[in-house]
């Protein structure tokens, strides 16, 4: 059915000729929601996933902001746009987003988008390259509907920080890269449950602060920007749970993908994980990734596994009259 109604002088309806119309499709990794963009996005022309992003960026950060922001999102959100993949051998190439900036990837946003393009018809079951700003992942759409993302290299870069977190006194946690930067501690001051959300959030988001003032940086010399609290799962069969605060001072629904990768990286380096070997890692709201590292060329790959589902598939609306068109907070 369409919904696309004949123009007629002077209806009210004409005061909508100029609005942008973005389609989206929406689904949830986990409880984590992922919101991509497959139509009406700008052209980012060609290149490397990288150099799109910069000219997202650059050009159209405001359809990041209206996307991922009230009123039309919330901080929760992680969205993705499709862009062209640089080898025409990949499925696509994803930039992924938040309220308040990129992801150099997203492991339950790639999960996300596996399901989004089997929900649209555009793949089939099998292995799938996608190329993200910070690499190549393969994804693998199951038969029983999960999938697999062998994620980018991933390495612990420090271990054992410490750093003095103001009104918590000092914490000690390793520093890893997985496609974005994390800090993961040992957590047993407060609970892991969903009761205690706002104090892990305002721990969490303490922890990154005193990194941030204190000049602890990933490798590279990046902010990190990623915060994970975890202690062994109460659940048998499951070894971890987590609370994963998120740039945007959001947590992750889903056990955090990236987060989970970082994870298995520290416990490759410390001679606790071999290759191989699962792992389940549950998220502060019960859903679960498994994981696993397979070691490549002396490298680290974090291969995560989950389910995504569809939630809905819409337009989102944006119209130049809108005062917040581009979001409350852009
Ligand atoms: O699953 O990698 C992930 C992720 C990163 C931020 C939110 N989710």
């Amino acid at each position: 059915m369409s919904l696309t109604k004949p123009r007629v002088e002077n209806s009210p309806a004409n005061m909508f000729d100029t609005v942008e119309r973005i389609h989206i499709v929406d689904s949830h990794t986990g409880g984590e929601p992922t919101r991509i963009i497959v139509s009406g996005g700008p052209d980012l022309g060609r290149g490397s996933v990288a150099e799109q992003l910069d000219r997202f960026r650059l050009d159209h950060d405001y359809l990041r902001s209206a996307l991922a922001n009230e009123p039309r999102g919330s901080e929760v959100v992680v969205g993705g746009i499709l862009c062209k993949p640089a080898d025409p051998n990949s499925a696509a190439g994803v930039i992924f987003f938040n309220n308040v900036g990129y992801l150099g990837m997203c492991v339950h946003g790639t999960i996300g988008l596996v399901i989004t393009l089997a929900y649209l018809g555009k793949i089939t079951y099998g292995d799938h390259r996608i190329e993200t700003p910070v690499g190549t992942v393969t994804a693998t759409l199951h038969e029983t509907g999960e999938v697999t993302v062998v994620n980018v290299a991933s390495m612990r870069t420090a271990a054992k920080v410490t750093v003095q977190v103001p009104g918590y006194g000092a914490v000690t946690g390793d520093v890893a890269w997985a496609g974005n930067w994390f800090f993961l501690v040992n957590n047993d001051s407060i609970e892991l449950t969903a009761a205690n959300i706002e104090k892990l959030t305002e721990f969490a988001w303490a922890i990154r602060q005193a990194l941030a003032t204190n000049g602890i940086t990933g490798s590279d010399g990046k902010e990190i920007d990623h915060v994970e609290l975890f202690r062994p799962s109460r659940k048998p069969g499951i070894q971890s749970q987590n609370f994963v605060l998120c740039p945007g001072k959001a947590y992750d629904r889903s056990p955090c993908g990236t987060g989970t990768s970082a994870k298995l990286a520290c416990l490759y380096a410390d001679g606790k994980l071999k290759p191989g070997e699962v792992w389940r890692q549950e998220s502060i709201v019960g859903s679960v990734f498994e994981g696993q590292v397979r070691i490549e060329d002396g490298q680290v790959l974090p291969i995560i596994k989950g389910s995504a589902f569809i939630t809905s598939e819409a337009d989102v609306i944006l119209d130049p009259r809108d005062p917040f068109r581009n979001g409350i907070y852009p």
